[in-house]
């Protein structure tokens, strides 16, 4: 009896074992065929993509690194509520939309074909302790923050919010799942977040009209910090946002990790007193087209148009102002996700970019979000592309001197 049942353990745990080998081994990096997580831009045919879950979101305490990337008429909303369940905060009728429209996007996406996954939530309400901060944690309600999907590799960023420092642990089955079955996996050094890597006292000037830049950020050198979302990805070439929540060293630790695969990085400078992530600011919806914000004016725009992209200027978002935008600025209207070239998933009261898009020869299927939208994202942010059909290729034809001219800079 014993012996059966030793036997068949042993059976079981070495198939097992030699199906993971032989997977493992068989496992070619950039061979699509070998992995489940393959995604080289912004709008090739979508597949699957992880969609974050507003289950025990928190409001985010605002710590200075916060406080420069959010608008100071927030300030006392979220001091008031900081570290409680968005649940407890926001009026019931509204969060119950909120909900609902969450459901319904996931349905939208599985009637397009699109496979959808979630991350795990950890109680957020929870303070945590590092030898060098405590904090409260937000919530995996944004995924395109945290991962960064290149080709076949998921690149965990370092996050830069210490309130969100321990976010990665949400995506730990779902990319030891796809890390199982053939994808790459990385993640970039964790931060120390001493208080050195924080400028003392200090204060964005919201009227600023300057190019954002490592001057006027919060954040030192002091080490590498990315946000994920301040990536654009189009093929061969990544836009990266310098922002108050990514650094130099940030996105050259990035331009380094990718350069072997023949990625070149480009660190992008935008008008932007409390720039964080590039995705309401500058997006690529397919090749030859940039949408820009009006109010966010690009210092190297001329990268896209002497490559012959046409730079195209989104309007101003058609939901009020005065919508409770409890983190982020209005722009969320601009923060879309592409089903493939010709068909983007955009708010459905965002009339307005519905009508550019319609210009530009891309279809609107439209996702009522707005509610989703007050914890702090639109449907880019609370989403991470992770698997489109379609290949690496370059879509960015410069002179050579004009690339010199810009990277020396
Ligand atoms: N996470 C996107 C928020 C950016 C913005 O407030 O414009």
């Amino acid at each position: 009896m014993f012996t059966k049942l030793a036997r068949s353990l042993h059976d079981h745990f070495s198939a097992n074992s030699l199906q993971l080998t032989k997977r493992l081994c068989s496992y070619t990096p950039g061979n699509k065929n070998h992995s489940p997580v393959w995604a080289w831009n912004e709008w090739d045919p979508l597949e699957e993509i992880v969609l974050g879950t507003p289950e025990m979101a928190c409001c985010p305490e605002v710590l200075p690194e916060a406080k420069a990337c959010i608008s100071e008429n927030k300030f006392d909303f979220l001091i008031k509520h900081k570290g409680k369940y968005w649940k407890s905060v926001i009026e019931p009728e509204h969060y119950k939309l909120m909900l609902d429209e969450h459901a319904n996007f996931i349905r939208i996406l599985q009637g397009e074909g699109v496979k959808v996954v979630h991350p795990e939530p950890i109680d957020f309400a929870k303070t945590f302790k590092t030898p060098n901060f405590s904090a409260h944690g937000v919530d995996c309600a944004m995924p395109r923050d945290f991962l960064l999907i290149v080709g076949d590799e998921m690149i965990e960023s370092t996050m830069t919010w210490r309130s969100r420092y321990f976010e990665f642990m949400c995506y730990k089955t779902l990319i030891k799942d796809y890390w199982r079955r053939g994808a790459k996996w990385t993640a970039a050094p964790k931060p120390m977040c001493r208080e050195s890597l924080f400028k003392e006292n200090y204060c964005a000037d919201e009227d600023s009209s300057a190019f954002f830049d490592e001057k006027t950020s919060i954040l030192t050198e002091e080490e590498p910090v990315f946000d994920a979302a301040d990536f654009i990805r189009c093929g061969r070439d990544i836009f990266a946002h310098v922002s108050q929540v990514s650094n130099n060293s940030g996105i050259e630790w990035v331009r380094r990790h990718l350069a072997p695969k023949g990625i070149r990085v480009h660190a992008l400078n935008f008008v932007d007193p409390k720039p964080m992530h590039i995705d309401t600011t500058l997006f690529t919806p397919r090749p030859g087209v940039a949408i820009t914000c009006p109010e966010r004016p690009c210092l190297q725009i001329g990268l896209f148009k002497k490559a012959g992209w046409d730079v195209v200027v989104a309007p101003y978002p058609d939901i009020p102002k005065n919508f409770p935008y409890y983190i982020s600025s209005q722009w969320l209207s601009l923060n879309v996700v592409m089903l493939d070239e010709k068909r983007v998933l955009v708010e459905k009261d965002e009339i307005g970019i519905q009508k550019l898009f319609e210009k530009i020869g891309i279809t609107s299927v439209k996702v009522p979000f707005k509610h989703c939208f007050s914890i702090g994202g639109g449907i880019h942010c609370w989403t991470s592309d992770v698997r489109r059909r379609g290949d690496l290729q370059n879509y960015f034809d410069w002179p050579q001197e004009l690339l010199e001219k810009f990277e020396a800079k």
